[in-house]
């Protein structure tokens, strides 16, 4: 069991590690960017998904250090990469005023290559004071920040609300993917989904790509980009600057 001491301390003396997964661009074929996945690494050197402690993170009040700290080791580790990073925050992160402030002079800090910054909120950071998170998040995107909204479709999102929603990305849920090829509705339904983020001006990922009949289907439905287990799974950073070196 993971405790709130621990927790503190891992974010305390940067025991955070970072995994990275392809965000892969299906009609030019390259590399358009990467999310980023927070491991812990516990005292007996055993790496811990992030399942295991956000919601700890969250009830103690270390969810704001432990996401400036994932933004801050990305945009560190992968400095030297022309890439967009895109990082998960929670809904409490959002609506936090002290990270809000944090994160502007970050970006300040950044200066052009804020724009290779993109943050990832869910359906669920709406849920509670949604004309400040909306104002939050359209003052991110003057800064040259990204925004995705993550697991699209299986939240509690209306279609009223998207409209209001200041966004680059529509990241659209893993289990919209599973049956693609194979089921006429799910073919069906992710064709809508695609025009719906492109209708709004988003670009649109798949998420939970697998197999190369799937990415074949998203090409020819003109979905932008993809993410899965069929590009890579989510890789360290040494192993990251491997995969793009094949790539060649
Ligand atoms: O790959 P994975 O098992 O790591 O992801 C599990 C969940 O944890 C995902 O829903 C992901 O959005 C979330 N997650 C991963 N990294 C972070 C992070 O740095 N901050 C927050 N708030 N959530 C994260
Ligand atoms: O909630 P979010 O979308 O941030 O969660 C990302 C999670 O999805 C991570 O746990 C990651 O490991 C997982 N994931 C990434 N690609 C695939 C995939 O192709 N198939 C499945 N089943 N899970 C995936
Ligand atoms: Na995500
Ligand atoms: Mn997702």
């Amino acid at each position: 069991m993971l405790i709130e001491q621990e927790l503190r301390d891992a974010i305390q003396k940067r025991k955070l590690v970072l995994q990275y997964q392809p965000l892969w661009d299906i009609h030019q074929q390259k590399l358009w960017g990467v999310e980023c996945l927070v491991r812990l690494q516990n005292r007996q050197g055993r790496f811990i998904s992030p399942e295991e402690f956000i919601n700890l993170a969250e009830e103690t009040g270390l969810i704001r250090r432990l996401d400036q700290r994932v933004i801050e080791l990305a945009m560190e580790e992968l400095r030297d990469l022309d890439f967009v990073c895109s990082v998960n925050l929670s809904p409490s992160t959002i609506r936090d005023s002290e990270f809000f402030a944090w994160m502007r002079d970050f970006a300040l800090r950044l200066g052009e290559r804020a724009s290779r910054l993109q943050i990832e909120v869910t359906e669920g950071t709406l849920m509670q004071e949604r004309d400040v998170v909306v104002s939050r998040l359209e003052e991110m995107r003057r800064w040259g920040i990204k925004v995705a909204l993550d697991d699209f479709g299986v939240g509690y999102s209306s279609m009223s609300y998207l409209k209001h929603l200041p966004l680059d990305v529509l990241k659209l849920d893993r289990s919209f993917t599973t049956y693609l090829g194979e089921s006429e509705t799910d073919n069906r339904l992710m064709d809508s989904l695609i025009q719906l983020g492109h209708g709004l001006g988003f670009k649109v990922i798949a998420e939970g790509v697998e197999t190369s009949e799937q990415v074949q289907w998203l090409r020819t439905h003109r979905c932008d980009l993809i993410q899965g287990y069929h590009i890579s799974r989510p890789l360290s950073h040494r192993d990251l600057r491997q995969w793009m070196g094949a790539l060649k």
